[in-house]
């Protein structure tokens, strides 16, 4: 099958001369003038890259439905997953994520607050987690957590991530105190807390229903929900690596009723470690069918496995070409989600950098300490400066857009801070 990218290449001056994604259609026989004007302007309009190429033939009618903005299917999302052209599939990826976002690259200024270590679910993933007694178990006084968030708080953080273990002696009301504490402090900061893990886990232990938690919680600040716990919906794959957490459709059921009672949040997946392509697909797919119901995600985060002093540390670590195709597919596949986080903190700067260029659209943000990533064995830094991240940002080509948790542009000069609304 001919491309019209062949052809566009013939009408612009120099072979080098790029086509986007949105004049690159199957080749129509008769070529008219008007026809090949209007390519021409479009070409002008939007910014050059190389044609699509590829040598696997399987990718070609998934390429046209790319095109075409049709959605995929789970069988095109397993070729995605198998086929060794990389290129291809972040051509295609780029493509979207130019239609979607063009140049700009979000990041956010945050910090990661985890009141506590302490966690009943002994998570086979998790090297964070630790029993009541056993040595580094920690759990923050309200006045410790409140020092912790306003010790980061010289840059000026739009945001304080908040997750922690499922503690089993701490009230509901200490989680309630904790975010009316902080609201208090800090009004101006978005508090993204607690994933539908640990709000199920609090709605058992208060006794209420899951939306009545989730209404309390809402109440004392919370303004979001971060997208952990989600891990690989499959039910074979959680009785490995999180056997005691709730299963893949209480973690859906939370996500609706959280949107439901008007709280954005975020979803995740937990790759390269038990799972198959299949399991993926079917996280995706899964999370694509919510969002359809309820628009209430706003980004996708995939997770690559840490292995490191967790019980599955025989496991190899992600590849960067995983990483890099995970992000890739997951742009294609989530067509309703506005957006895909390339978390650099997990994927390392240079993976998450690269990224912006096969589907990313966020790298998520300056983070001051993250614990999750470092204690399974991650070597990034704990924290990134925003000029850094601009920098990065700035050298893969894109355009460096610094946003509240809502991508609400954020606007600073040396004594302000202004959110657009
Ligand atoms: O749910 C735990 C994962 C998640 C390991 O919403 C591990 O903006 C890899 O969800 N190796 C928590 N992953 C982090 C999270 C997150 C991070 C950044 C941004 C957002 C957001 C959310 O971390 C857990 C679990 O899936 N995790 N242990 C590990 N050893």
């Amino acid at each position: 099958m001919r491309i019209r990218s062949t052809m566009a290449d013939e009408v612009v001056d120099g072979g080098a001369a790029a086509v986007s994604a949105e004049s690159a259609m199957p080749l129509a026989e008769s070529w008219s003038s008007a026809a090949s004007c209007d390519i021409i302007k479009r070409m002008a309009a939007t910014r050059s890259s190389h044609a699509f190429q590829t040598d696997d033939r399987r990718l070609t009618p998934i390429y046209e439905k790319v095109l075409a903005g049709r959605r995929l299917a789970a069988d095109d999302a397993l070729t995605l997953y198998r086929t060794g052209d990389i290129l291809a599939v972040g051509w295609m990826a780029n493509s979207v994520r130019e239609r979607m976002h063009g140049d700009k690259t979000y990041f956010n200024v945050n910090r990661h607050i985890n009141p506590t270590n302490v966690c009943v679910a002994a998570c086979r993933l998790c090297a964070f987690g630790r029993k009541k007694d056993a040595p580094g178990a920690y759990t923050m006084a309200l006045d410790e957590a409140f020092e912790t968030a306003a010790s980061g708080y010289s840059e000026a953080v739009t945001e304080f991530h908040i997750v922690g273990g499922l503690h089993p002696d701490l009230p509901f009301q200490y989680f309630l105190d904790l975010c009316s504490g902080l609201k208090q402090r800090f009004p101006q900061v978005h508090l993204k807390a607690f994933t539908m893990v640990e709000v199920a886990y609090l709605s058992k232990r208060a006794k209420l229903s899951i939306r009545e938690t989730l209404e309390q919680l809402k109440a004392s600040g919370v303004d979001s929900l971060p997208g952990g716990g989600a891990e690989i919906f499959a039910d074979r794959v959680r009785h490995i690596i999180c056997d005691h957490k709730i299963d893949g459709d209480q973690w859906l059921e939370t996500a609706k009723l959280a949107h439901q009672i008007g709280l954005k949040s975020n979803a995740t997946m937990l790759y390269g470690h038990v799972e198959n392509d299949e399991d993926r697909v079917d996280h995706l797919l899964k999370l694509r069918a919510l969002q359809d119901e309820t628009g209430g995600f706003q980004t996708f985060i995939p997770l690559a496995f840490h292995p490191d002093n967790t019980p599955l540390q025989h496991l190899p670590k992600t590849t960067g070409m995983l990483d890099i195709k995970q992000i890739a597919v997951s742009r294609l596949v989530l067509d309703n989600f506005p957006h895909i986080k390339s978390y650099w903190q997990m994927m390392t700067a240079k993976i998450a950098q690269i990224s912006l260029r096969f589907g990313a659209d966020d790298m998520d943000g300056t983070v001051i300490e993250e614990k999750i990533y470092h204690d399974a064995g991650a070597t990034t830094p704990q924290g990134m400066r925003r000029e850094e991240l601009e920098r990065l940002i700035r050298a893969a080509g894109r355009e460096p857009i610094e946003r509240d948790t809502l991508y609400r542009p954020v606007t600073r000069t040396e004594t302000s801070v202004t959110v657009a609304v």
